[in-house]
């Protein structure tokens, strides 16, 4: 399957209910190298880096936030714990010179997991505008 093709397949996904892998992860049921975990956040490196620094910063309770567009009012705080939490694994890696945080929506920002998360990338310069 191509890229685009896979990226409709995973949008079509976007309103179900449907576990995603990152259920699994959280689980612990497939491994993942995590970096971070609390009672509501968990941080764990991306299997396909784009950065010598790659890592996803997820909600542990979806709670229909499959993907930012579908926020609602209560999910402020736990918005606001997910971009704090970036903050605090990239001071733990170490990325005092910045570092970019990333949340891709739905088809045209390629999203293909619908657990909403967040990207933190960093440790070589990044380019801008991303493609
Ligand atoms: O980003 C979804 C991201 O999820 C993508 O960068 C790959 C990553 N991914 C997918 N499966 C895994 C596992 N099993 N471990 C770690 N990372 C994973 P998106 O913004 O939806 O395109």
């Amino acid at each position: 399957m191509d890229e685009a093709s896979a990226a409709k397949e995973a949008a079509a996904s976007a309103n179900s209910a449907a576990p995603t892998i990152f259920d699994k992860i959280i689980a612990k049921e497939i491994p993942s190298t995590i970096v971070y975990e609390d009672e509501k956040v968990l941080a764990f490196r991306d299997v396909n880096p784009q950065a010598p620094v790659h890592i996803l910063l997820i909600p542990k309770a979806r709670d229909g936030l499959t993907q930012l567009s579908k926020a609602e009012f209560r999910h402020s705080e736990i918005l606001g714990d997910l971009l704090y939490t970036a903050k605090l694994v990239a001071e733990k890696e170490g990325l005092k010179d910045g570092f970019r945080v990333v949340i891709n929506d739905g088809l045209d920002g390629c999203q293909s997991v619908y657990h909403l998360h967040l990207h933190l990338l960093g440790g070589r310069q990044l380019k801008w505008p991303p493609g």
